[in-house]
């Protein structure tokens, strides 16, 4: 290999017990990691796009292919870009932000890696370690879920999420307050499972004093929000409806939401989640660092950014352990709830070449 490149390749982790949400139920985790090689460094990207279409309209073979036949060849194409300016390069290309995301990062990785410095330090960190909440799948029933929520705080995680459905709602939120009590930090992340006539039924949830309840309408239907905010005591955060700066700064001045949920790998990176994050301080909305079921990779630069003085609520930045048995990285553990915010040259975390090695699927290289 000579000269600039990049290498798409994919990954099959199992995941350590099933996973349901509201769009489905994953066991295992395809994951796609883009490599940029330059002159002076490599450098790593995790793709947030999971298998089929269901959490938003990207899936991993579509990101693969859009990278493959578009995305890079444009970057490389450009020849050497600094990472402010790789979201330039890529912007004819409408939409696909999670394949963008990916390629971004890794460039941004790679420069990091060559001037020595972390994602920390470059996204503005304040904190040398970050609180961690844990997003608890929907469970066959309330004994399963009451003894995996028990486990979680056990852990020491410092908020629990539940996810809903029509179906399993209130009573999952009423049956961990009941068992738990008052002073657990809990919300609910519905990903679009409601309609605007569930509102009263939503209403419901107001007397169990959460956080917040996350994406309970359509990923498009902003203005829904703002008139089911009127109709709740609960705050409501965004996810799915949140894809840039512009996104939450039209979501916040529509009264649609009072926290936000930034995910960099579904927003076009995290240069991008860092001018979130400056919306949404600039207007007093807190926020917290979503997770896509990332490896170490995604991961390190996630405890990074939700290190930013914004990032008051803990976010879906889980240890290692409650998604893989083993990472391909040298896994995220919990230490009395929080996470260390890596310190070394980029994301300061690499793949551990055996491990990573057993776990590929493919690999293909990309030059120009
Ligand atoms: O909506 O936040 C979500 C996982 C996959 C896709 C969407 C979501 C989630 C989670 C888990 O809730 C987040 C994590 O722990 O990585
Ligand atoms: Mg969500």
């Amino acid at each position: 290999m000579t000269g600039p490149g990049v290498e798409l390749r994919r990954v099959s982790l199992p995941l350590v017990a099933p996973f349901r949400t509201s769009f489905g139920t994953q066991t295992v985790r395809e994951v796609l990691l883009v490599r940029v090689v330059t002159d002076a460094a490599e450098g790593w990207g995790e793709c947030v796009a999971m298998t089929s279409p269901l959490y938003s309209s990207e899936y991993v073979d579509a990101a693969a292919d859009v990278l493959r036949r578009h995305l890079v060849p444009a970057l490389l194409r450009a020849g050497p870009v600094p990472a402010p300016a790789v979201a330039g390069v890529l912007a004819p290309v409408k939409g696909h932000r999670m394949a963008k995301a990916a390629l971004e990062t890794a460039v941004l990785d790679a420069e990091l890696r060559a001037g020595g410095r972390s994602f920390a330090r470059e996204l503005g960190a304040v904190r040398g370690r970050v609180p961690c909440g844990v997003s608890v799948g929907i469970m066959d029933g309330i004994p399963e879920l009451l003894d995996a929520v028990e486990g979680y705080l056990a852990e020491g995680y410092a908020r629990i999420k539940l996810k809903i459905e029509p179906g399993w709602d209130v009573a999952p939120v009423r049956a961990v307050r009941e068992r738990f009590g008052d002073e657990v930090a809990l919300q609910v992340d519905a990903n679009t499972a409601y309609t605007p006539a569930d509102a009263r039924h939503l209403a419901r949830l107001d007397p169990f004093e959460l956080l917040l309840i996350e994406q309970p309408l359509d990923e498009e239907d902003v203005l829904g929000h703002a008139e089911l905010a009127r109709a709740l005591r609960t705050p409501i955060c965004l996810d799915e409806s949140i894809g840039s700066a512009r996104d939450a700064a039209a979501a916040i001045r529509l009264g649609a939401c009072r926290v936000v949920n930034i995910k960099p790998g579904r927003v076009g990176g995290y240069l991008e989640a860092r001018r979130i994050h400056d919306v949404c301080a600039a207007h007093g909305v807190p926020v917290w660092c979503g997770g896509m079921l990332e490896t170490g990779l995604g991961r390190a630069a996630n405890v990074a950014l939700a290190a930013l003085p914004g990032f008051t609520l803990p976010g879906d930045t889980s240890a290692s352990g409650r998604y893989y048995a083993t990472d391909i990285t040298e896994p995220f553990v919990l230490d009395d709830g929080h996470l260390d915010v890596p310190t070394g040259a980029g994301l300061g975390v690499a793949p551990l070449p055996d491990r990573l090695a057993e776990v590929t699927t493919a690999t293909e290289w990309i030059t120009g």
